[in-house]
């Protein structure tokens, strides 16, 4: 089915395009870098991209599923009580840029209400992912043209040709944004506005503050597929970078930090230990905690403010009765 998105795949598309091997085989060393620099640092961290290897892309499709897991269930039913009016509000004729597209399968939500679309350009570092999402929209949305963009949606600086004649609408659901630091958020924000051109529309998911009674399960459920997520990290580490840990020498760990308003999720040393990766050797506290992923909860207010200072201007508000989650339309130019 591949053959599917090469079709796609326009001659003069940019460098980071559909497929391009280059990119792709850089993740190694890219990952050993990471981990190297982020095991240097105190706390030490590994940045959250790293999640999303081929097992990690599949637990978080079980996360989505979790009945802990609020964000993406009322993302879809704003998406689908709301589709009509965000359609009419974004305006019609539009190329669909999605930003860490992963699945799709929200997206699907969106192309149906949106309609007749000049292009669809998923975004993700997933190659695995755009491939199957590819498949699977195309299976539902037969005439749909995807041009699937392996890479990193923060630093994309170019779309493919096609997106110069039509006007564009940006797509970044799920609350991702929710991953940056604010002053990283608006840096998104900014350069996005810069990626999408004149005139654009950009929705955006927004995860809302709220009690941690409710927030803390999302983020370690029941079942424990949160933290095989986070372990994932781990094991992705014995296989690609020769590493020797003992996932059961590490726990799952997610707090709420109020005064940043955001949940950080951390892996958590049980034990003192030493580790190796790529044939160094790591010494671990009791105690010691590795930094994962930060996700961020704004107000509706907070999430304007933010995007108003990078040039986007709020056109309206989408939020579930019970005020968990938002969707924003935002224009600009
Ligand atoms: C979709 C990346 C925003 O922060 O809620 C889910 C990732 N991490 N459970 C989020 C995630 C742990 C998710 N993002």
């Amino acid at each position: 089915m591949e053959g599917d998105i090469s079709l796609h795949v326009p001659s003069d598309a940019p460098a980071s395009a559909p497929f391009a091997r280059a990119k792709h085989e850089l993740a190694d060393s890219e990952f050993s870098a990471a981990v190297l620099s982020g095991f240097a640092r105190r706390p030490r961290s590994i940045p959250c991209r790293f999640f999303y290897d081929t097992v990690g892309c599949e637990l978080f499709e079980e996360i989505v599923k979790l009945d802990e897991y609020y964000p993406t269930r009322v993302e879809a039913f704003l998406l689908e009580a709301h589709g009509a009016e965000i359609a009419e509000l974004a305006g019609q004729g539009r190329v669909l840029v999605e930003f860490g597209s992963g699945s799709s399968r929200k997206t699907s939500l969106l192309i149906g209400a949106l309609g007749r679309l000049p292009a669809y350009i998923p975004i993700d570092i997933a190659a695995e992912s755009l491939r199957e999402a590819a498949e699977w929209l195309l299976s539902r949305h037969s005439d749909l043209t995807i041009l699937p963009l392996i890479a990193d949606f923060t630093t994309t600086r170019a779309l493919p040709s096609v997106a110069k004649f039509h006007g564009k609408l940006g797509f970044f659901s799920g609350s991702t944004i929710g991953n940056l630091t604010q002053v990283e958020a608006q840096a998104f924000l900014a350069n996005a506005a810069k990626l999408l051109g004149p005139d654009s529309a950009f929705l955006i998911g927004i995860d809302l503050k709220k009690p941690t009674s409710i927030l803390i399960p999302a983020y370690n459920d029941a079942r424990g597929v949160t933290a095989a997520f986070n372990l994932n990290l781990l094991a992705r580490i014995n296989r690609e970078l020769d590493g020797d840990f003992d996932l059961t020498r590490f726990a799952h760990d997610a707090i709420y930090n109020w005064a940043q308003g955001r949940i950080e999720m951390y892996l958590v040393s049980c034990t003192q230990q030493i580790v190796r990766v790529l044939g160094q050797e790591f010494a671990f506290a009791e105690g010691e905690r590795i930094h994962t992923e930060n996700s961020h909860k704004y107000t509706v207010r907070e999430f304007h403010a933010l995007a108003g200072a990078s040039g986007w201007r709020p056109v309206r508000a989408w939020t579930d009765p019970d005020q968990l989650f938002s969707l924003h339309l935002l224009r600009h130019g």
